[in-house]
């Protein structure tokens, strides 16, 4: 099996903030508990440092000390038994040989380093961390030397929210707010202690954990809520699991937490800004977490006990309708904002020839979502697309009907989109898509002229829309004013 490659970039300490970004095309419904073997839990796992040319003494000397000091929040867990141990440190020019049962990690300059993250134990091996960057003193390096070896021996992001509660964020979220340098996070903890517990201390020594199970009203199991317990006393999230993630679609179970009383809430994709690895591609389209589609709830003061998992049971929640409330107008992508506004009577008009896309956001199902579209004008396509402005595609469970192209025909086209949902339920919307030769053209003659003020006065007070040409989803006077400000033949297409 190929690994999963986990790519990553740093921003400044100035920032007190660290980004990590993840790259899992490649990673098939990971779970860490296959992932560890026995070999990696009875003997320390061998680390071997490749130091690329170029690295100055200074660097080098520093960023190993950084790396190890990570490498000594992962041991000192009480409760998780791991341990590490450095074999060699090489310098070359080329990669040195390493087994796969060795941690490989990369030290070089950011100009010769591909990536900054790390892999996934997909083998049942640890993984490898492809680039600690050694010539920028502005990174964390003491937590991302512990994100990215915890990511080796397969801990995946937390989902606590940010920056909703917190700067103390867990070293395995994607983003590491200074206040944690230097410590792991009770997230980090429970991640940890769960997939590595020490024989002599167990997590259920110490800890206490609470779980249950998420249906929806017609029985089916929901995975991808966003289960943050949240400390009674503090107002602190402690940990945050996403149902479905690593059990049985639907339940969940958030291990680790001190004994005391917990308000667990139960969120959906808006709670988390970032990307949650390998849990998207395990559901298929790339939706991961639920989102716009259920009311989002706490369950106050649920009290947990050393030793005993605390069973809420089944919680039932409503999936909402399936319909369609905004529009984003344009291309967008990882790196292009997200700019939705209300969609109001129908999408904005396409013009003939000339390039046409829209983003319809789409309220409602339990996801992840498909589609079958109709009615689109010839040169014109459409899918399903998920949210793509974070690595992993899609992770906050947002879902689109992209409509897009360069439609060549004209008039008002009856887009009708039957979604499925994940139960298999099946809703349709449509939308009135209008095509014209150029603005104000009511009769799709390329012509704007008394012929389109008589079609105007002829659905005068309706919704009709050829004759709408505000788009304000009725036809008055504030239609007449835009046709006489454009008054004439069409302009050749292209704007020339
Ligand atoms: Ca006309
Ligand atoms: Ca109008
Ligand atoms: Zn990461």
């Amino acid at each position: 099996m190929r690994l999963a490659r986990h790519a990553g970039w740093v921003s400044s300490r100035a920032a007190m903030v660290l980004l990590v970004l993840c790259l899992t095309s490649s990673l098939a419904a990971f779970d860490i508990r296959s992932a560890v073997s026995p070999e990696i839990t009875a003997n320390p796992i061998q680390v071997v440092f490749w130091v690329k040319p170029g690295v100055t003494p200074e660097d080098e000397t520093r960023v190993l000390a950084d790396i190890q000091t990570g490498i000594q929040l992962l041991e000192d867990v009480a409760t998780s038994h791991i341990a590490f141990e450095v074999v060699d440190v090489v310098h070359s020019q080329t990669l040195p040989p390493v087994l796969l049962s060795q941690i490989l990690i990369i030290v070089g300059n950011a100009a010769d380093l591909t990536s900054g993250g790390a892999s996934f134990p997909v083998s049942g091996n640890p993984g490898r961390w492809f680039g600690a960057v050694a010539d920028n003193e502005d990174i964390l390096m003491v937590n991302v030397a512990a994100h990215e070896i915890g990511h080796t021996i397969g801990l995946m992001h937390s989902t606590i929210a940010f920056p909703t509660f917190s700067t103390d964020l867990p070293v395995m979220h994607f983003a590491i707010a200074g206040q944690s340098v230097g410590q792991l996070q009770p997230d980090d903890v429970a991640a940890l202690s769960v997939a590595y517990p020490d024989p002599v201390l167990p997590p259920g020594a110490v800890f206490g954990s609470i779980r249950g199970r998420i249906v929806e009203s017609l029985g089916n199991e929901v995975s991808g809520v966003n289960i943050i317990a949240v400390d009674t006393t503090t107002g602190l999230p402690v940990v945050a699991r996403l149902s479905g993630s690593h059990q049985p679609p639907g339940t969940y179970e958030i291990p680790g937490l001190p004994p005391g009383s917990y308000d667990v809430m139960f969120l959906d994709g808006h709670s988390y800004v970032g990307s949650f690895v390998g849990f998207n591609v395990a559901l298929g389209l790339g939706g991961g977490f639920q989102a716009d589609n259920f009311d989002t709830f706490t369950i106050d003061a649920v009290p947990v006990v050393v030793g005993e998992a605390t069973d809420l049971g089944d919680a039932t929640i409503e999936i909402h309708a399936v319909s369609i409330d905004a529009v984003h107008e344009g291309p967008l992508s990882t790196f292009l904002p997200l700019d939705l506004q209300p969609i109001g009577a129908r999408p904005p008009d396409a013009l003939q020839f000339e390039t046409y896309e829209v983003w319809l956001n789409i309220l409602g199902g339990l996801r992840d979502l498909t589609a079958d579209f109709s009615g689109l004008p010839a040169g014109m396509s459409s899918q399903i697309a998920v949210d793509p402005r974070s690595a992993n595609g899609g992770v906050h469970g947002k879902h689109f009907a992209r409509l897009h192209g360069v439609p060549t025909e004209t008039g008002v086209f009856d887009v009708q989109i039957s979604v499925e949902d994940a139960r298999g339920v099946v809703e349709t919307v449509a939308v009135d898509l209008k095509v014209s030769a150029c603005l104000g053209d009511a009769n799709f003659d390329a012509t704007v002229d008394f012929a389109d003020l008589l079609t105007i006065i002829g659905q005068w007070g309706s919704d009709d829309v050829a004759a709408d040409i505000d788009g304000d989803g009725v036809v008055t006077f504030g239609d007449v004013l835009v046709v006489f400000g454009v008054w004439g033949a069409c302009p050749p297409p292209g704007g020339a």
